[in-house]
Formats: structure tokens, C-alpha cells, sequence
């Protein structure tokens, strides 16, 4: 039964991933292998029977390219929309910066609260770094490219989002396609599945592998999210969780 079926998607691998650089609200595109990931994506949504009806990304380039991959792939006809309550987390002053150099810089611990507690927040950007940025990228609601958010900032800009999509897949006659970032799609995981600040910390998405849930008939997750492809989707979680490494 695919009619209320929500999928998450991380869009694929973009250029600053690709070199372990914080992207944030920057608007970079997909790296080659983020534009092959997107075929990847389709084929096991396609084997899977999951042919969204709705499309909602991101507004950010990465994740619009994402979604347009993917509908052109899966269902030409669905409906795509933005939304901009699930643009990236604004990493302030680490916007920009190399994952390794934050690290040496502010230490092993300031990493990692920043990066992947529910309340850490990095400084906001300097105004020699807002200086050396193009002006940001459209469709980003009352976000402010380097004024920083913590997760959860982000996850307060994503519930009303969630509240309108539970309403939605409530109602849904088919599946429904989310495409979106590492942080955004955190913040809705907890609101989803009720996570604590714990299990919100250990939590890494991959890029552009789907995850699944089952919603009942009032649009709540019934069980946790599935990867359609566990092996590779655990893998490549591990090397986010390791990101700016030794
Ligand atoms: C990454 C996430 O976001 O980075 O902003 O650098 O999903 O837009 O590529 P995305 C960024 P981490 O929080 O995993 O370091």
C-alpha cells in the first residue's frame, strides 16, 4: 500500500560535500557524482513502486536539481513545489569553511556540539566572510545567509511544515516525495518520529538515498523510516557521522 507513503530524500553528493566543506545556505550545485546518484535514487524508488505524486524540495539549487532528477525519472506528470522551510541549517560562520579546518581550529568538542547537538549554534558569520558571499539564494523566506540557526531553530522553521504534510499524507492518494538536506531532513525526522536530543545526534542522512515511511490515516509515521537500500545507505551514513576526520 503506497498511498500514504512519505519519501526522504537527501539530494545527491553537491561539489562542497564532495571537498567536506560546510555549505549551509550557500547555493552550490551537484557534484558529477551527485547528478548519478539521482538515477541510482529513481531506480530503487522505481523498484520499489514508489512514484510520487508530490514532489516538495528545497529551494537551495542542490536539492532542486535533486527533485527535478527524480521526477523526470519516476513521474513526469507530479506535481514539484518548494518550500523554504527545508533549506539547509544556516552554519553561520562555519559557512564555507573545511570540515578539518573547523575541527583543528575550535577543537574535536565545538565540532561536534555544533555540528550535531539539537541546541549547539556556531558564532554567525563575519562581516569580512558576508562580504566575500554573491547575494544568497532566492526563495529563502526570512533566512539570512550567516546569522546561524542550531538544529533546533531549524526544527521550530520545520514544523509547520510537518503539519502540513501529516495533513497532506493524511489525504494523500499517492506517494509523497520530501527532497531536502542533512539538517533539514534531521529536523523532520525528530518531529516524525518524536526523537530525543540523543538519538537526534547519532542521526546522519546520506546523500540521495530514500528513505521510506509508512504513515497511517492520520499522516503519523507508522514504524521507524527504511533506506531501500540498508547496506549502502548505513555505509555512507558512517562516512557523514566521520566528516572532517583525520
Ligand atoms: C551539509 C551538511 O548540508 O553538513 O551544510 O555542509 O545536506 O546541504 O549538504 P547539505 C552542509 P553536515 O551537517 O553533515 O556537516
Amino acid at each position: 500500500e503506497v498511498r500514504r507513503t512519505l519519501v526522504l530524500v537527501r539530494h545527491g553528493e553537491s561539489v562542497y560535500n564532495a571537498d567536506q566543506i560546510f555549505t549551509g545556505l550557500l547555493d552550490v550545485d551537484l557534484s558529477a557524482r551527485g547528478i548519478a546518484q539521482i538515477d541510482v535514487a529513481a531506480r530503487l524508488m522505481s523498484d520499489a513502486g514508489l512514484r510520487p505524486r508530490l514532489l516538495i524540495t528545497s529551494p537551495l539549487l542542490r536539492a532542486t536539481r535533486t527533485a527535478e532528477g527524480l521526477r523526470t525519472a519516476l513521474c513526469p506528470d507530479a506535481e514539484l513545489c518548494q518550500d523554504w522551510r527545508l533549506a539547509e541549517r544556516d552554519y553561520g560562520c562555519l559557512t564555507g569553511v573545511p570540515k578539518h579546518e573547523c575541527r583543528a581550529r575550535w577543537g574535536e568538542e565545538a565540532f561536534f556540539t555544533w555540528r550535531r547537538t539539537l541546541t549547539g549554534k556556531p558564532p554567525p558569520a563575519t562581516a569580512e566572510q558576508r562580504a566575500a558571499w554573491r547575494s544568497g539564494a532566492n526563495g529563502l523566506g526570512p533566512l539570512t545567509l550567516g546569522m546561524s540557526e542550531s538544529l533546533a531553530d531549524v526544527v521550530e522553521r520545520v514544523r509547520p511544515f510537518w503539519a502540513a504534510l501529516r495533513e497532506r499524507l493524511a489525504s494523500a492518494d499517492g506517494p509523497i516525495a520530501v527532497i531536502a538536506h542533512g539538517n533539514s531532513l534531521r529536523a523532520l525526522c525528530l518531529l516524525m518520529s518524536d526523537l530525543s536530543a540523543t538519538e537526534v545526534e547519532h542521526l546522519n542522512i546520506p546523500a540521495a538515498q530514500p528513505l521510506v515511511f509508512r504513515t497511517d490515516e492520520h499522516g503519523d509515521p507508522v514504524g521507524p523510516g527504511v533506506y531501500l537500500d540498508p547496506v549502502t545507505a548505513q555505509a555512507e551514513a558512517a562516512k557523514v557521522a566521520a566528516e572532517g576526520g583525520t
